[in-house]
């Protein structure tokens, strides 16, 4: 069989070298040059519609306090993806083309996150206060979003219109948004701000909003970006044929296989850092358990505890305070959360081995993907302690 090397010796030393840190913050500072350029074009485009100047300045606001301050993992993964799948250093011209789609992945994520605060009152993000919470934004911040938005679709229409592959691009963006949002519901609806009630919890529930939510457009959009501007081609159903979704040969669809269970596992990992993690490693204190949210770790315990247990967890999750979130944390440690991730981990990495294991090799070249694009991912986060 063939090999997905990925040991856990050597991949994950305890300290990433000076050189790869530096290395790190140099892609950053590249990858933020390109969104200068994008920038600057979509306020030039504003003002060519005879937008006023003080449309024009809040327009600026707008960008810049909600797009560039995260930390750009999603934007980035394009173009180390574009690398990978051209196995060379990317061209200037085709560094822009990765760049405006990671923005654009990046623009997206603005417009949720700047929606989402609304919908969980949410006070702080990415250290600052909310959009909304500024004095003069308020519900502005809905429109504000929906500019987000439609700044993404003007900027790849500006930089992508002339390409065959247009469409794909255009209807790969509209369904990743579309679940997402099919997500964002089940999760509102799952966890209601007001009101505490574990019954509508289960790992499957979990699976679902997790998947919808995150993974489809935080792993498999960026992914699919990259493939496109590669020269990959999506197959266009036609009503003649049989569903091609059913081919296995897609490579689109392999990749939705595999980044969909990693976008799983990536945010089960920060469901269980978040209340296992020592927050001076985990650079943050863990909030899951005190803000009702629907976390792997509690629908864990909901599966394994005893009826005892079970109404301690009914009497003290989602409460705000901290004696409330300690018994909760107790039953956790009783019912065996932590070795349940461990064994999940375990399982979830040779699940995943064996995925990429049985990707055709085949290369661009050939109208394939690289197995080298999936363990890259996997590498970086498996076993991550923050
Ligand atoms: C953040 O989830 C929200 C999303 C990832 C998607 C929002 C989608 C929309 C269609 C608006 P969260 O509320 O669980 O996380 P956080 O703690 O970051 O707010
Ligand atoms: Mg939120
Ligand atoms: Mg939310
Ligand atoms: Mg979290």
């Amino acid at each position: 069989t063939p090999g997905v090397a990925l040991e856990a010796n050597g991949a994950h030393p305890p300290h990433p070298g000076l050189a790869a840190k530096a290395k790190k913050e140099a892609t950053r500072k590249r990858f933020e040059g390109a969104f200068a350029t994008i920038r600057s074009e979509l306020l030039g485009h504003f003002s060519t519609h005879g937008m006023p100047p003080d449309a024009v300045d809040w327009y600026s606001r707008v960008l810049d306090y909600n797009v560039p301050g995260g930390k750009l993992n999603r934007g980035i993964s394009v173009i180390d993806t574009a690398q990978i799948l051209k196995g060379r250093a990317l061209t200037d011209e085709e560094y822009m083309q990765a760049a405006v789609l990671g923005w654009g992945i990046e623009f997206m994520q603005a417009f949720f996150l700047v929606s989402d605060d609304l919908m969980d009152s949410s006070v702080t993000r990415r250290g600052q206060p909310c959009w909304y919470r500024q004095p003069d934004v308020g519900t502005i911040a809905v429109n504000d979003a929906l500019l987000l938005e439609g700044a993404m679709y003007q900027m790849m229409r500006k930089h992508f219109r002339g390409e065959p592959y247009y469409t794909d691009l255009m209807d790969l963006f509209h369904e990743v948004s579309y679940e997402t949002e099919m997500g964002q519901l089940v999760d509102l609806i799952t966890a209601p701000e007001t009101k505490v009630d574990l019954s509508k919890f289960s790992l499957e529930r979990h699976s679902l909003i997790v998947i919808y939510k995150t993974a489809f457009y935080s792993f498999y959009l960026p992914v699919a970006c990259a493939m496109l501007i590669c020269g990959i081609p999506m197959f266009t159903p036609s009503p003649s044929s049989s569903d091609p979704s059913d081919d296995l040969t897609d490579p689109y669809k392999t990749a939705l296989e595999i980044l969909l269970p990693l976008g799983e596992y990536f945010q089960i990992q920060d469901d269980f850092l978040d209340f296992s993690a020592p927050p001076e490693i985990l650079g943050k204190i863990g909030t899951d358990i005190i803000d009702n949210k629907c976390s792997w770790c509690i629908n864990t315990a909901l599966s394994l505890a005893t009826p005892a247990q079970r109404a301690i967890l009914d009497t003290n999750y989602g409460k705000k305070d901290p004696e409330c979130e300690r018994r909760v944390k107790k039953v956790f440690e009783e019912v065996g959360v932590r070795q349940e991730y461990e064994e999940y981990e375990k399982d979830v990495y040779e699940r995943l081995c064996k995925l990429i294991a049985e990707v055709p090799e085949g290369g661009v070249q050939n109208g394939g993907v690289k197995r080298e694009v999936f363990t890259s991912f996997l590498e970086k986060i498996y076993k991550r302690q923050k």
